[in-house]
């Protein structure tokens, strides 16, 4: 990477009247570089165009550097709005992670090439036009996609990854080649970063422009962001510097995402995509328990009626039976018992009349 520096000489691009007074609000330190703001899908929204970033092609993409400018070029493409990280160790707020994925590509020349940015508010008004705008700013986080070897950096090669702490003497590099991939190929490349604040660290992954996100990150790099920055606002983009070249850097999509980690996470050291997946499977898992037991629930209680139905049944039915037999069957079977009648032998004493006539 190179570490020329040049002075702030941006052209002016097109600037909304609205968006530009907010953003201008926003950032209330921009005395020199020129902005756009706009929002695109690909790209989502509040976007801020500085340096000489501008948008391409029917707007299909952003163009970071400029090849037709005679001296470096630079451009940064960032979000209006800043994000904060916070400190582990603070109760009251909880830690916040991030993941962004980007699609890019650099032309084969051998300039600074791309990088993934933090950034502080008084960065955007020190914007430069080497090192990725950052060369008068010692508090930044990078993660650069380097296409130069500036041995006063350290550089290994000139097709690394990086990450820069205030420096771009990175703290900690990985070798593009080991991947099969050239940075300055010329030929779209996607990268996905992943900062998880439980574990704090960050993962890099890069592959081709539509292959899958690689299992295995490129580089990974322990720093704890929230101690970093702490309450400060800090802003994210992408930046690019052209060095002594004519390098063309060019982002066809952006996305970014924050999240808020609970504190039961924080001891465990995980990709966020997964921990976000684990719970989305405890969801379902849970979801499923509650509905296999709605269904027994409901099957016992089926049952239960029908049990209770039947034996309402059978008693009726019972019921019914014996008046039916009582009404059939007493007089049939009423017996006559001897003790219900008493009799009482009388001794009829018949005077024969006829006989004492005949006397
Ligand atoms: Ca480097």
């Amino acid at each position: 990477m190179s570490k020329y520096d040049h002075p702030s000489t941006f052209t002016r691009h097109s600037i909304h009247p609205i968006p530009f007074l907010i953003t201008f609000l926003a950032i209330y330190e921009a005395p020199h570089f020129a902005l756009s703001v706009t929002h695109k899908p690909q790209f989502g929204s509040d976007l801020v165009l500085i340096g000489d970033a501008k948008f391409a092609n029917d707007s299909s993409f952003v163009q970071l550097t400029d090849p037709r400018i005679s001296s470096a070029s630079s451009g940064f493409l960032f979000r209006r709005r800043p994000i904060k990280l916070f400190s582990s160790y603070s109760k009251s707020r909880k830690p916040v992670s991030f993941s962004t994925e980007f699609s890019f590509s650099i032309s084969p020349q051998n300039g600074d090439g791309i990088a993934f940015l933090l950034v502080p508010r008084s960065m955007l008004s020190r914007f430069s036009k080497g090192g990725f705008g950052v060369l008068k700013e010692s508090r930044f986080l990078g993660v650069e996609f380097d296409t130069s070897v500036d041995e006063n950096v350290g550089d290994v090669n000139a097709n690394h990854v990086g990450v820069d702490v205030g420096s771009l003497d990175s703290v900690k590099t990985s070798n593009v080649s080991s991947v099969d991939l050239v940075l300055n190929s010329g030929m779209q490349l996607h990268s996905w970063v992943d900062y998880d604040s439980s574990s704090k660290r960050i993962e890099v992954r890069l592959d081709k422009s539509g292959g899958a996100r690689p299992y295995d990150p490129l580089l990974v790099y322990g720093i704890d962001l929230g101690e970093m920055w702490r309450n400060e606002e800090v802003f994210v983009g992408l930046s690019s510097s052209s060095g002594k070249t004519m390098q063309t850097s060019c982002v066809y999509s952006w996305k970014f995402r924050t999240r808020s980690v609970p504190s039961w996470l924080h001891s465990q050291p995980l990709d966020p995509r997964v921990i976000s997946q684990e719970q989305e499977e405890k969801r379902l898992a849970q979801k499923k328990r509650i509905c296999a037991l709605g269904f027994l629930s409901g099957l016992v209680f089926i049952v239960g009626c029908g049990a209770l139905l039947a034996l309402i049944i059978l008693f009726l039915w019972a019921m019914f039976e014996n008046s039916l037999e009582t009404i059939l069957t007493i007089p049939a079977k009423s017996p006559v018992h001897s003790g219900d009648f008493r009799y009482q032998k009388i001794n009829v004493v018949v005077e024969d009349n006829l006989s004492e006539a005949n006397n």
